[in-house]
Parts: structure tokens; sequence; C-alpha cells
């Protein structure tokens, strides 16, 4: 938008003026917030309203993201930067005696989202906007995120995250667009005289769900789409209510919508994760299909109006609900129900870990939603006999949706969408040929890849705006709107100033977050060592302590010979462990542990050290990221199924550390393999030992000193208070089989540790190396990933861009 800096000051002190009766000298950053972020509304208000019309009278066919999480960040910058006035604004406020970032930290980062997933979320919408894909987010307006994380002696310690405490400057709820959800409660069908089943409730209750809106602007164009989430509401009552129950009965309703579940890749359950489920399921197709009537298109084009975006298995029950609304509301017969359901619904899966998928049982289902589940019995009847008569028995046993008691979330998903895709090529194919093996045979179309990929503006333009800046410098500022331009940085590969401004920027960054750590944690650390970063959900399968073990075995080699030529380093971590995951746990006490006893060890000096960020989040990742130097992506070949910070952390000029795992390998194809540091086995290799049952970790403890003294270290009183982590951990490793090939692993990573030691030391080649991972960095952002979405899986129309 055009904004001159006078009107900007003008508006922003009229706003400060009629909110808080305040003028500028005298407003504190909480108002100066708030002020601007009124100011940002209004500013973007007409074009939101705009394109909702332009949307409608146009008919445009509209996408739906349903997604469990949403993991935003804060959007203050961000707003501003879409909106082309984050430059004015600074100055502006500057003018004003006004520092930009003490205001912007004022705002809560809301942590609606576990990890990958639910920041996927949040760079899908960003995308849709800026690329003018007519595309919404759906989800639930949780009271508290993720928790907040605390170490106490070491341990984590979880603390609720109210990020609703001062208000949501960015959300209008909308009371108006309310709609009720039914849960419990009996039902039966009757035939009525036009020869359709109506069916009748009784004793069902009611739930309001409330809608709150959150524009989501494009990137410098006039596209403002919606983030809708869903609060839950006691409906309005009749007098006659008795007061205690009430109370009793709103306590019940209104924790639908209180709280995230802090579980990522493991499946519990629980009957108030179901309630959610449903809550915002049947919430948002319910006003989908509101907002479709307006349009006076008849039910059975709905597909061609509509696509409705599964995000894992979580919101699956868009399948059965999409049917009773066109079934019992609609009065459509079965067949032409199914086919406008499977034309408008698609699904992405984000994880082949057998725990993490969702299987709830029956009587669980038939209680909660009864309707919903004869559906679902229904949808599972005609597949088998459907696919009964074209296929094996036993194929039709391993696929159908209802078994064994339960309801599998993952086969409703996919037996009712046309699209399944995938989030990396490596996934995809495991998904094919292994995981979902038999429904690829059945429906062979239906699945596709579509790699992950991240918002460039929060990721680099916001979140390193030295590089940004550097990078204008030389090659112009298309890439911002088309980022595969950023190759052009290539032909800077030999130039030696461009290679020392970007080791200068790196520089900068670093002892930006050094001050922070010193700030925050009293930790002192070497702008000049090598920062080596492993941020991400702690899950054993992401070994971060295979990144340990190897810590030990610098420590000791530091010990044993205090001269012993080791570049320094600082290894950072960030990482939340779901509450139940004791062992996760134990891996967060293990590590706090390992770095008090190496950071307060007088004989290695400034060689090692270790830096374990509380809270980890997208807060947190937009200060670490700009100053890596190193990038550890080493889970178990096949087990992560994209991964994103790997991309992030590329587009910030860190050389990633890596195994064969999922977009790794893309970025491996990009970089080529002098550009970025592969080790362990390959997903084959992992498969073959499944197969032959033929990995024996104790061997590799019998049998490598290196090694043996590192585990030894757990169980032998070497790191002060951890008797009975170390012991466990000890004996997964080495007593119960090494689930993650940890020990099978190490000494190719230690390996691979010892090239990026060498590498370091030659800084313009290694500069070299980050330069060409920064210009390769393009292909992975969420813009060209939705736009594959948005043509091959959703059919609807987007802006053209060059990829
Ligand atoms: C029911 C518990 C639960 C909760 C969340 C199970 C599974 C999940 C998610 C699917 C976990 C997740 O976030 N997966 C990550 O998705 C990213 C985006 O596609 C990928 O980049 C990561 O590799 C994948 O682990």
């Amino acid at each position: 938008m055009e904004l001159s800096k006078r009107r900007f000051k003008e508006d922003f002190k009229r706003m400060l003026t009629e909110l808080y009766s305040m003028d500028v000298p005298r407003s504190d950053p909480a108002e100066q917030y708030f002020t601007l972020g009124n100011l940002v509304r209004s500013y973007s208000a007409r074009n939101w309203s705009r394109t909702n019309q332009h949307y409608l009278d146009r008919k445009q066919k509209q996408v739906y993201y349903f997604s469990m999480e949403f993991l935003l960040g804060r959007m203050l910058k961000s707003n501003l930067l879409n909106l082309g006035i984050l430059d004015t604004v600074r100055s502006g406020l500057k003018e004003l005696g006004i520092d930009l970032e003490t205001v912007a930290k004022v705002e809560l980062d809301p942590g609606l989202g576990n990890g990958g997933l639910g920041r996927l979320a949040a760079c899908f919408i960003d995308s849709m906007a800026t690329c003018e894909i007519p595309g919404h987010g759906n989800g639930i307006r949780f009271k508290y995120g993720l928790f907040k994380q605390k170490f106490v002696n070491g341990y984590q310690v979880e603390l609720p995250e109210n990020w609703l405490q001062n208000g949501n400057v960015w959300e209008i709820r909308r009371t108006n667009m309310a709609v009720t959800v039914n849960f419990y409660g009996k039902v039966w069908l009757e035939k009525c005289p036009e020869g359709y089943l109506i069916p009748h409730y009784e004793n069902d209750s009611k739930v309001l769900a409330v809608p709150y809106d959150s524009p989501v602007i494009g990137y410098r164009n006039e596209t403002v789409n919606t983030l809708r989430l869903w609060s839950a509401e006691m409906p309005p009552q009749d007098e006659s209510t008795d007061y205690w129950s009430y109370i009793q009965q709103r306590n019940r309703i209104e924790s639908i919508s209180e709280v995230l579940y802090p579980d990522d890749s493991n499946f519990e359950g629980r009957l108030l994760r179901l309630k959610q489920e449903y809550f915002f399921v049947s919430a948002g197709v319910q006003s989908i299909i509101r907002h479709f009537r307006k349009m006076n298109v008849r039910m059975n084009r709905l597909a061609e109006k509509v696509s409705i975006h599964i995000n894992d298995t979580h919101p699956a029950l868009c399948v059965p609900e999409l049917m009773r609304i066109l079934l019992d509301e609609e009065h459509m017969d079965w067949e032409h129900a199914w086919n406008v359901t499977v034309n408008v619904m698609s699904y992405t899966n984000h994880t082949i870990m057998s725990e993490a998928l969702e299987k709830w049982p029956t009587d669980m289902i038939s209680t909660l939603l009864p309707r919903i589940y004869q559906i679902i019995c229904e949808i599972d009847r005609r597949y088998a006999v459907k696919m009964g008569a074209l296929y094996e028995r036993e194929i039709i046993e391993r696929t159908r949706i209802i078994e064994g008691g339960h309801v599998k979330m993952a086969h409703l998903a996919i037996i009712g969408s046309h699209s399944i895709n995938g989030v990396a090529k490596l996934h995809t194919a495991i998904l094919k040929e292994k995981v979902l093996h038999d429904f690829f045979l059945m429906y062979p179309s239906r699945f596709n890849n579509k790699t992950n990929g991240i918002a460039q503006r929060r990721w680099l333009m916001l979140a390193n705006e030295p590089l940004r800046r550097m990078i204008d410098s030389k090659i112009g500022s298309d890439w911002e709107s088309m980022p595969t331009e950023l190759k052009m940085l290539k032909a800077f590969r030999n130039d030696e100033a461009t290679l020392r401004d970007l080791a200068e920027i790196k520089r900068i960054n670093k002892e930006r977050f050094a001050a922070y750590v010193q700030q925050d944690m009293g930790l002192t650390i070497n702008p000049d060592a090598i920062f080596d970063v492993q941020i991400k959900r702690l899950h054993a399968y992401k070994r971060q302590l295979l990144n340990l073990l190897h810590i030990l075995s610098l420590y000791f080699k530091l010990k044993d010979n205090p001269a012993a030529d080791i570049y320094p380093r600082v290894f950072i971590f960030g990482a939340k462990a779901a509450p139940s995951y004791t062992y996760a746990k134990e891996i967060i006490k293990l590590v706090n542990s390992v770095a008090s006893l190496i950071n307060k060890d007088p004989d290695i000096h400034d060689k090692l050290k270790i830096v374990f960020v509380e809270n980890y989040g997208v807060s947190l990742a937009e200060r670490i990221i700009p100053a890596a130097d190193v990038s550890e992506q080493i889970s178990l070949a096949s087990k992560e199924a994209s991964g994103t910070s790997n991309m992030k952390l590329m587009l910030n000029g860190a050389v990633t550390l890596a195994t064969l795992d999922g977009a790794n390998v893309e970025i491996r194809d990009r970089v080529g393999d002098e550009n970025i540091i592969i080790f362990g086995l390959k997903e084959e290799e992992v498969y073959e030992y499944y197969h032959n049952r033929s990995y024996h970790s104790k061997s590799y403890y019998d049998n490598n000193p290196v090694l043996r003294r590192v585990l030894d270290a757990l169980i032998d009183g070497t790191i002060p208070g951890i008797e009975a982590e170390g012991k466990d951990i000890f004996n997964s490793l080495v007593l119960y089989g090494d689930e993650y090939f940890v020990l099978k692993d190490f000494d190719a990573y230690v390996l691979a540790q010892e090239n990026i030691d060498r590498l370091y030391r030659d800084p313009l080649k290694w500069q070299r190396m980050a330069l060409i991972n920064i210009a390769d960095a393009g292909v992975f952002s969420s813009d060209y990933t939705v736009l594959q979405y948005a043509t091959d899986i959703w059919d609807v129309a987007a802006k053209a861009r060059r990829v």
C-alpha cells in the first residue's frame, strides 16, 4: 500500500489518542503495540472485505485448509512487511522516539501448534495470500497454546502459556456467524413421505462454535484471506436451567477449545481430543456450506467451488461430516453425496511413525458422535463391498476403516479423498511402497508428492535483515517475490568480497545471538566458534542423542589432551518434549547436565559450549537460525517425513549435516555433494536391518572403545546428577536394541563432524558453501509448494509465478 511517513505518524498519533487518550511521549510499548496493531488492521480492512467480495462476485473456487494447529509466530512485523510499509513505519516510529523492535516484542507469540505440522500450516496461509490463491485457514482458537518450557535443575517443567491475556489485536469475533455443533444423544432414522431418511436426535448436547477471524495479508498485493479459528461456548439457555448445572456445563463446553494437546507423533485416544477434532471440523464444514449457499450453485456442484484440505488425520472427520450435511440436510442420495465428498477432500500425511496414527475406539465415537458413527460404518461397509469384488480378502481387512474395534482415521481420510500426498519425495515413496502400499495399489492416481516449503519472508526477509540487504545489493529484489531468483547469487561464488560480506553478516548475527545468550542465560559464548544448531521437537527418532554422544567424545578428547586441535564449537539446542514422553524428558535432563559439566570445566576453556535454550518456539527460531553455521538434520533415515528447519537454516547460509532423510535428499540434489555433509545409514539399509533383524547395538558398544567410553559416562558418575536418566538411556541404547540406530551411525557421524571442523578452517571455502546453500534455497519457498497444491490438488486459480 501507499503510505507516506507523514501520514503514518499522523495516523499513529490519532489512533493512540482514540484508543488510550494518550500522547506519544507518555505512552508505553504495550499501548504503542496495540495502537500499531489496530492501525495495521485498519489499513488491511478494505482489501479484506474487497477480497471476500471479489471471490463471491466471481463465484471463485475456495480452498479451506483444515488444521488442528497454526503455529503463527508474532504477526506485527510480518503484516507490516506484507503491506509493504515496514520501513516507513520503522522510520516514522523512530522519528516519534519509538523503537519498532521494542514494540514488536510486546506481542505474545501465539504458539497454537506443536512443531513442523503447525508451522507448515502458518507458512501455507501466508503463501496462499501472497500467490492470490483463494485459500483460508480453519482451526481452533485455543485459549492456551503449547506449554511454556522452563528448566528446573535441568528438568523440563511445563507452564501454561496464556497468549490471550492482553487480548489479540488481529482477530475479529463474529458472533453472528456462530454455528451449533452436536454431541452425544441418540439418533434414529425415519423415512419421510418424499422417500429419504431423516435423522431424529434425542438428548443431544449442543455447543456453540464462535468464529474469530484474522486477516492473512498477501505480500505486496491486494489479497487478504482469512484465518478462522473457532471458540467453544455455551449456547443460549432457557431460563429454567439450574444455576450450578449451568456453570458445570459451561466449563465442560469451554474446555473444548481450552488447550492444545502438547503431543507430536504420539497418539493418545483421549475423549477431549476427539471432541476438539469434531468441533472445528463440524463448525468449519457448516460455515463453508452456509457460504456456498450464497453463491446459488447447486449442491451437486460443490466440488467446483470448494476444496477442503485435511492436514494430517486430525480433521479426517471432515469426510463423514460433509456426508452428513449432504445426506441429512441436502437430501442427496448416497452415491451423489459420496462423489461430491471425495472430489472436495484432499489429505496430507505428515508422518510414518506408527505410534502417531490416530485410531479411535468405536464405542467412543458411537457415543460421542452417533450420527457420524453411522455414516462411517456405511462408508466402511460400502468400501468393503465394492473393493471386495476386486481385491483379496486380506487386503480389504488391512485397509478397512473399522477394524479391531477401532476407527482408523488415516484409512477414512484416504478412502474419502481424491488426493493423498506426502511431504517430500522420499516420504511419498515410502508411503507408496511401504506404509500405504495396499492403498497405492488400489488408488495409484490419488498419490502424489508435495515437498514442503517455508515462507522466505519470515525466515529471511524478517529474521535476517542484514542478509536481505546484502542480497538486494547483489541481485536486486525480484527474488523477494520469485525466490528461485536467489540462484543469481551463484554468479558471486568466486567473488572474495561477496564471500567476506557473507562472513561479516554471519558474524553480526552470531554476536547478536551471543549477546542474547549472555543476557538471558548468563552464559558467555564465543562468536568465533562454529555455531552448530539442532532445533526441533525432542524425539528419539530425531536423534538429539547422537549429537550429544559426539559432544561427549570431543569432551573426552580434550580432557585427555587439552591441546587437541579442535575448532571451537558452540552446540545450540532448542527442543520441547511432550509432557508424557518420559524418554525425551530424560534426554533433556541429560543434555542440560552435560552442558553444566562442560560449560563449567576450566580444562575446556572456550573450545566447547552447550547452549540449550529454554522455551524454543517461532520467536527463538528467528533469533537462532540467522546465527547458525551448521544445521543438524540427523534423524534416522526414513523417519523424518520432510523437516522444514533444514530449509530455514540453509536459506540463512548454514551448511547442512544430514542423513539422507526427508527433504535433506532434495537439498543434497540441489546443492550437490560438495555443499552438504551427508552421513549414515540410508533408508534401504534401515529397512534391510528391520527385515533381517540383524542389528545388534551391543556389539558396537563392545567393539568401539570411543563409543564405550562415551556410553559408560552415562552410568559411571562422570556426569553428575543423571543417575536414573543415564541408566535408562544407556540401557535403551546398549541393551534394548537402540531402536533408532544411534550407535550404528555414531562413527559415520563423528567422521562427518571432523569434516566440518576441517572445512570451517578455510573461510572462503566455507562461505562459498554457505552462498550456494542460500542460492539454492529458493525452490523451497512455500509459495511454490502452495502453487503446486493449487494446480495439482485443489484445482483453483492462482497468480502465475515462475518456478
Ligand atoms: C496425534 C498426535 C500427533 C500430533 C501431531 C501425531 C502427529 C503429529 C504431526 C503429524 C507431527 C508433525 O508435526 N510432523 C511433521 O510435519 C512436518 C510438516 O510436514 C514435517 O516437516 C516433519 O518431518 C514431520 O515430523
